[in-house]
């Protein structure tokens, strides 16, 4: 089904959640299959990738590989698809202002024959620098590639900065039941993050049955908010089956959290998003 614009945004509103279908074309998406597992094949060969141990690169589910982490760091060719201006056009309508990328983004690939599963989570945390002054609890951050990852309760928490950050999702394959979509609960992101008023194990009880699998084309792309609660099973599709997803995030170019800086050691970290030309096709053209 091919939703409009609007109706785009206010599904993603609402629901916290909207994917748009058809935005790649077969072409494109098996350019970019390519040039992830070129990426892992280098990487899986050398105990260091691009500057980064490629233990900590990968991540394994059994036999087979289903995290790329710092993704379009290390597979560059990639980083164009997230410029396709209906991508862009998205962000910039449901942000009402420039969208800038803050995350250098994931790819997560259930192989048939993996074990990989996540159970019911937000996305809370932000990827940031402490401010001169600002006195940080070091044991409360997680750190990744020397990128600080700040969870709300160590933040002025004035407004949910999450509703001003997007996650973009390329479903570079098909996302289905048999091959472990996400799930997610409509709405949740209207909580903020349940981990500043807690309950999250209840709300997952009372609300689990309305969860809907985001079931998506390859081409698509899913948009959702942060503190959307999603999980995802373990595939059970047939054997040689990938179901590969790249995700990264953007904000709102004028989103400040206090005490905070916004890193800047990714392309595209600094200046909003600029839509790039010579893609296949555009549902919002
Ligand atoms: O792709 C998946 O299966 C899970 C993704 C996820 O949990 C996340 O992005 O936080």
């Amino acid at each position: 089904m091919s939703l409009s614009l609007e109706e785009t945004i206010r599904t993603l509103k609402r629901d916290g959640i909207v994917t748009v279908e058809g935005v790649f074309s077969e072409r494109e998406m098996t350019e970019f299959r390519g040039l992830l597992d070129k990426t892992i094949i280098e990487a899986l060969q050398v105990d260091r990738y691009k500057g980064r141990p490629t233990d900590k690169l990968l991540g394994r589910a059994k036999d087979t590989v289903w995290l790329l982490w710092e993704l379009y760091a290390v597979c560059e060719g990639g980083l164009r698809f997230t410029r396709h201006p209906a991508i862009v056009r998205v962000l910039e309508t449901a942000l009402g202002e420039p969208a800038i990328q803050s995350s250098i983004g994931t790819m997560f690939d259930k192989v048939s024959g993996g074990d990989a599963e996540i159970g019911w989570h937000q996305d809370n945390f932000f990827i940031m620098l402490p401010s001169q002054g600002c006195e940080v609890d070091w044991g409360k951050t997680w750190h990744q590639f020397n990128h600080i990852h700040v969870r709300p309760t160590e933040l002025k928490w004035t407004e949910d900065y999450f509703k001003k950050t997007i996650i973009v999702r390329i479903n570079v394959d098909a996302q289905t039941i048999e091959n472990g979509c996400m799930r997610i609960i409509p709405g949740s992101y209207h909580e903020g993050p349940l981990e500043l008023k807690g309950g999250q194990e209840e709300y997952v009880k009372t609300r689990e049955s309305e969860a809907v699998d985001c079931v998506a084309g390859m081409g698509s792309v899913t948009f959702y908010f942060p503190t959307t609660l999603h999980s995802s099973g373990r595939s059970i599709a047939p054997e040689g089956t990938h179901r590969r997803a790249a995700a990264h995030r953007v904000r709102g170019a004028s989103l400040r959290i206090p005490d905070w800086d916004w890193p800047t050691d990714w392309e595209g970290a600094l200046y909003p998003i600029m839509p790039e030309t010579g893609f296949d096709r555009n549902p919002f053209a």
